[in-house]
Protein backbone atom coordinates (compact mmCIF):
# COMPACT_ATOMS: atom_id res chain seq x y z
CA UNK A 1 0.00 0.00 0.00
CA UNK A 2 2.85 1.91 -0.64
CA UNK A 3 2.66 4.25 -3.62
CA UNK A 4 4.82 6.93 -5.36
CA UNK A 5 2.84 7.95 -8.54
CA UNK A 6 -1.01 8.23 -9.21
CA UNK A 7 -2.61 9.25 -12.34
CA UNK A 8 -5.86 10.96 -12.37
CA UNK A 9 -8.39 12.73 -14.85
CA UNK A 10 -9.52 15.70 -14.29
CA UNK A 11 -13.06 15.99 -14.99
CA UNK A 12 -15.02 16.93 -18.16
CA UNK A 13 -17.76 19.47 -18.22
CA UNK A 14 -19.84 16.76 -19.79
CA UNK A 15 -19.58 14.69 -16.49
CA UNK A 16 -23.43 14.98 -15.73
CA UNK A 17 -23.82 12.91 -18.61
CA UNK A 18 -22.21 9.78 -17.46
CA UNK A 19 -23.66 6.57 -16.08
CA UNK A 20 -25.67 6.54 -12.90
CA UNK A 21 -28.01 5.00 -10.65
CA UNK A 22 -27.81 7.12 -7.62
CA UNK A 23 -30.46 9.65 -8.25
CA UNK A 24 -29.10 12.79 -6.53
CA UNK A 25 -29.02 14.95 -8.92
CA UNK A 26 -27.00 15.97 -11.18
CA UNK A 27 -23.29 16.92 -10.39
CA UNK A 28 -22.61 20.86 -10.37
CA UNK A 29 -19.35 20.99 -12.60
CA UNK A 30 -17.74 23.83 -10.24
CA UNK A 31 -18.64 21.95 -7.01
CA UNK A 32 -16.89 18.67 -9.00
CA UNK A 33 -13.71 20.15 -10.08
CA UNK A 34 -13.28 21.67 -6.60
CA UNK A 35 -13.92 17.76 -4.86
CA UNK A 36 -11.32 16.78 -7.54
CA UNK A 37 -8.58 19.53 -6.71
CA UNK A 38 -9.15 18.57 -3.19
CA UNK A 39 -8.65 14.90 -3.66
CA UNK A 40 -5.03 15.54 -6.37
CA UNK A 41 -3.99 18.09 -3.15
CA UNK A 42 -4.39 15.06 -0.36
CA UNK A 43 -2.58 12.58 -2.58
CA UNK A 44 0.30 14.94 -3.12
CA UNK A 45 -0.05 15.52 0.61
CA UNK A 46 0.21 12.00 1.31
CA UNK A 47 3.54 12.01 -0.60
CA UNK A 48 2.36 10.75 -4.05
CA UNK A 49 3.58 12.15 -7.40
CA UNK A 50 0.54 13.20 -9.43
CA UNK A 51 -0.09 13.22 -13.11
CA UNK A 52 -3.38 14.87 -14.02
CA UNK A 53 -4.54 13.58 -17.54
CA UNK A 54 -6.78 15.83 -19.88
CA UNK A 55 -10.37 15.71 -19.35
CA UNK A 56 -12.14 13.95 -22.13
CA UNK A 57 -15.72 15.83 -23.29
CA UNK A 58 -16.85 12.75 -25.22
CA UNK A 59 -16.24 10.08 -22.32
CA UNK A 60 -18.35 11.42 -18.94
CA UNK A 61 -17.19 9.34 -16.57
CA UNK A 62 -13.48 8.87 -17.85
CA UNK A 63 -12.63 10.74 -14.71
CA UNK A 64 -12.89 7.36 -12.99
CA UNK A 65 -9.67 6.39 -13.61
CA UNK A 66 -9.57 2.73 -11.41
CA UNK A 67 -11.98 1.39 -13.93
CA UNK A 68 -9.79 0.99 -17.40
CA UNK A 69 -6.52 -0.49 -15.74
CA UNK A 70 -5.53 -2.10 -12.91
CA UNK A 71 -1.65 -1.38 -11.85
CA UNK A 72 0.23 -3.28 -9.86
CA UNK A 73 5.05 -3.44 -9.45
CA UNK A 74 5.31 -5.19 -12.72
CA UNK A 75 2.31 -4.69 -14.83
CA UNK A 76 -0.61 -2.68 -15.96
CA UNK A 77 -3.55 -5.11 -17.31
CA UNK A 78 -5.74 -2.52 -19.60
CA UNK A 79 -9.28 -3.52 -18.64
CA UNK A 80 -12.07 -4.30 -21.01
CA UNK A 81 -14.91 -1.81 -18.79
CA UNK A 82 -18.29 -3.76 -18.73
CA UNK A 83 -20.24 -0.81 -19.62
CA UNK A 84 -20.48 -0.19 -23.38
CA UNK A 85 -20.12 3.56 -23.15
CA UNK A 86 -16.81 3.18 -21.39
CA UNK A 87 -15.02 1.14 -23.42
CA UNK A 88 -13.58 3.67 -25.53
CA UNK A 89 -11.47 5.18 -22.76
CA UNK A 90 -9.36 2.80 -22.27
CA UNK A 91 -6.80 3.65 -25.19
CA UNK A 92 -6.29 7.36 -23.62
CA UNK A 93 -5.05 5.57 -20.64
CA UNK A 94 -2.66 3.26 -22.53
CA UNK A 95 0.13 6.14 -23.11
CA UNK A 96 0.30 7.48 -19.55
CA UNK A 97 0.48 4.09 -18.40
CA UNK A 98 3.33 2.73 -20.72
CA UNK A 99 5.43 5.30 -19.43
CA UNK A 100 5.42 3.24 -15.78
CA UNK A 101 4.62 -0.37 -16.72
CA UNK A 102 4.74 -2.80 -19.38
CA UNK A 103 0.65 -2.92 -20.57
CA UNK A 104 -1.17 -6.50 -20.61
CA UNK A 105 -4.44 -5.55 -22.69
CA UNK A 106 -7.58 -8.03 -22.08
CA UNK A 107 -9.09 -9.22 -24.99
CA UNK A 108 -11.90 -11.15 -23.71
CA UNK A 109 -14.57 -10.86 -21.27
CA UNK A 110 -16.38 -7.78 -19.35
CA UNK A 111 -13.98 -6.10 -16.12
CA UNK A 112 -13.79 -3.04 -14.59
CA UNK A 113 -10.94 -1.96 -12.13
CA UNK A 114 -13.54 -0.76 -9.81
CA UNK A 115 -13.93 -4.92 -9.02
CA UNK A 116 -10.60 -5.69 -8.45
CA UNK A 117 -9.15 -5.59 -4.74
CA UNK A 118 -5.58 -6.49 -4.76
CA UNK A 119 -3.96 -7.61 -1.28
CA UNK A 120 -0.31 -8.71 -2.10
CA UNK A 121 -0.35 -11.35 -4.82
CA UNK A 122 -4.12 -12.13 -4.70
CA UNK A 123 -7.06 -10.21 -6.81
CA UNK A 124 -10.32 -10.77 -5.44
CA UNK A 125 -12.88 -9.80 -8.41
CA UNK A 126 -16.29 -8.55 -7.72
CA UNK A 127 -19.07 -10.88 -10.28
CA UNK A 128 -21.14 -7.29 -10.87
CA UNK A 129 -22.96 -6.11 -13.41
CA UNK A 130 -19.41 -4.89 -14.89
CA UNK A 131 -17.40 -7.90 -14.35
CA UNK A 132 -18.26 -11.10 -15.95
CA UNK A 133 -16.67 -14.63 -15.06
CA UNK A 134 -15.19 -14.50 -18.88
CA UNK A 135 -13.37 -11.24 -18.00
CA UNK A 136 -12.58 -12.35 -14.76
CA UNK A 137 -10.76 -15.77 -16.53
CA UNK A 138 -9.05 -13.61 -19.22
CA UNK A 139 -7.49 -11.17 -16.28
CA UNK A 140 -6.46 -14.47 -14.24
CA UNK A 141 -4.85 -15.82 -17.82
CA UNK A 142 -2.59 -12.42 -17.80
CA UNK A 143 -1.12 -12.03 -14.33
CA UNK A 144 -1.23 -15.86 -13.38
CA UNK A 145 2.12 -16.06 -15.08
CA UNK A 146 3.83 -13.29 -12.37
CA UNK A 147 2.73 -15.38 -9.54
CA UNK A 148 -1.03 -13.35 -8.86
CA UNK A 149 -3.96 -15.51 -7.88
CA UNK A 150 -7.94 -14.86 -8.10
CA UNK A 151 -10.65 -15.12 -6.15
CA UNK A 152 -14.02 -14.46 -7.83
CA UNK A 153 -16.85 -13.15 -5.05
CA UNK A 154 -20.42 -12.48 -6.16
CA UNK A 155 -21.20 -9.09 -5.30
CA UNK A 156 -25.06 -8.84 -4.58
CA UNK A 157 -25.58 -5.29 -4.46
CA UNK A 158 -23.58 -1.78 -5.44
CA UNK A 159 -21.96 -0.73 -8.55
CA UNK A 160 -18.80 -2.22 -7.80
CA UNK A 161 -16.52 -4.84 -5.21
CA UNK A 162 -14.70 -1.59 -3.85
CA UNK A 163 -17.87 0.04 -3.69
CA UNK A 164 -18.52 -2.31 -0.69
CA UNK A 165 -15.16 -3.72 0.19
CA UNK A 166 -11.74 -2.15 0.67
CA UNK A 167 -8.69 -3.82 2.01
CA UNK A 168 -7.08 -1.16 4.52
CA UNK A 169 -3.42 -2.78 4.72
CA UNK A 170 -2.51 -4.48 8.01
CA UNK A 171 -4.89 -7.64 6.97
CA UNK A 172 -7.74 -5.40 7.39
CA UNK A 173 -10.83 -5.14 5.64
CA UNK A 174 -13.73 -2.63 5.40
CA UNK A 175 -16.51 -4.50 4.30
CA UNK A 176 -20.47 -4.16 4.14
CA UNK A 177 -22.69 -6.61 6.25
CA UNK A 178 -23.40 -9.24 3.05
CA UNK A 179 -19.81 -9.40 2.78
CA UNK A 180 -18.56 -9.47 5.82
CA UNK A 181 -19.70 -13.16 6.32
CA UNK A 182 -18.22 -14.40 2.54
CA UNK A 183 -15.90 -17.46 3.01
CA UNK A 184 -13.45 -15.45 0.64
CA UNK A 185 -12.56 -12.74 3.54
CA UNK A 186 -12.76 -15.24 6.66
CA UNK A 187 -8.93 -14.77 7.64
CA UNK A 188 -9.42 -10.79 7.71
CA UNK A 189 -9.65 -8.79 10.50
CA UNK A 190 -13.15 -7.35 9.18
CA UNK A 191 -14.61 -3.61 9.49
CA UNK A 192 -17.89 -4.09 9.01
CA UNK A 193 -20.24 -1.34 8.01
CA UNK A 194 -23.90 -0.79 8.57
CA UNK A 195 -26.36 -0.43 5.04
CA UNK A 196 -26.50 3.29 5.72
CA UNK A 197 -22.91 4.02 6.08
CA UNK A 198 -22.00 1.69 2.94
CA UNK A 199 -20.97 4.53 0.34
CA UNK A 200 -18.13 5.14 3.31
CA UNK A 201 -16.51 1.87 2.79
CA UNK A 202 -15.02 2.98 -0.38
CA UNK A 203 -11.97 4.25 1.95
CA UNK A 204 -8.86 4.28 0.52
CA UNK A 205 -5.27 3.76 2.18
CA UNK A 206 -2.27 5.65 0.60
CA UNK A 207 0.64 4.99 2.46
CA UNK A 208 0.43 5.61 6.19
CA UNK A 209 -2.70 8.01 5.94
CA UNK A 210 -6.47 7.07 5.17
CA UNK A 211 -8.73 9.15 2.78
CA UNK A 212 -12.38 8.70 3.53
CA UNK A 213 -15.86 10.17 2.33
CA UNK A 214 -17.54 13.26 4.82
CA UNK A 215 -20.45 12.89 6.15
CA UNK A 216 -19.75 8.95 8.14
CA UNK A 217 -19.18 9.59 11.45
CA UNK A 218 -19.31 6.12 12.70
CA UNK A 219 -16.98 4.96 10.19
CA UNK A 220 -14.74 7.89 10.58
CA UNK A 221 -14.27 6.64 14.23
CA UNK A 222 -13.77 3.44 13.60
CA UNK A 223 -11.44 3.93 10.41
CA UNK A 224 -9.68 6.39 13.46
CA UNK A 225 -9.10 3.63 15.73
CA UNK A 226 -6.53 2.26 13.14
CA UNK A 227 -4.14 4.89 14.47
CA UNK A 228 -3.48 6.51 11.06
CA UNK A 229 -4.15 9.90 10.01
CA UNK A 230 -7.55 10.09 8.51
CA UNK A 231 -8.30 13.05 5.68
CA UNK A 232 -11.78 13.39 4.61
CA UNK A 233 -13.24 14.97 1.65
CA UNK A 234 -16.08 16.03 0.73
CA UNK A 235 -16.84 14.11 -2.63
CA UNK A 236 -20.89 14.56 -2.93
CA UNK A 237 -20.79 15.45 -6.81
CA UNK A 238 -18.81 11.83 -7.74
CA UNK A 239 -21.27 10.09 -5.66
CA UNK A 240 -23.92 11.72 -7.50
CA UNK A 241 -22.48 9.60 -10.18
CA UNK A 242 -21.99 6.32 -8.37
CA UNK A 243 -18.45 7.09 -8.04
CA UNK A 244 -16.11 7.49 -4.88
CA UNK A 245 -12.44 7.84 -3.54
CA UNK A 246 -10.60 4.58 -5.05
CA UNK A 247 -11.97 5.16 -8.67
CA UNK A 248 -10.79 8.44 -9.15
CA UNK A 249 -7.16 7.48 -9.18
CA UNK A 250 -4.62 4.92 -10.67
CA UNK A 251 -2.25 4.18 -7.72
CA UNK A 252 1.57 2.75 -8.02
C1 LIG B 1 -20.00 4.37 -13.98
O1 LIG B 1 -21.18 4.05 -13.78
O2 LIG B 1 -19.23 3.67 -14.63
C2 LIG B 1 -19.51 5.69 -13.39
N1 LIG B 1 -20.54 6.64 -13.40
C3 LIG B 1 -19.00 5.48 -12.00
C4 LIG B 1 -17.79 4.61 -11.92
C5 LIG B 1 -17.26 4.48 -10.55
N2 LIG B 1 -16.10 3.68 -10.54
C6 LIG B 1 -15.70 2.94 -9.52
O3 LIG B 1 -16.38 2.85 -8.51
N3 LIG B 1 -14.57 2.25 -9.66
Amino acid sequence: MQFTQAIVRRPSASCAAGLTTAQLGAPEYDKTLTQFHTYCETLCKLGVELTELPPLDAFPDSHFVEDVAVVTPEFAVITRPGAPARRGETAAIEAPLAAHRELLPMRDGRLDGGDVMQVGKRFFIGVTSRTDVDGIAAFEALVSPYGYSVVAVPVGEGLHLKSVVNYLGDDTLLVNEALAAHAAFAAFRRIAIEPADEYAGNTLRVNDAFITPAGYPRVHERVDMLGLPLHVIDTSEFRKMDGGLTCLSLRF
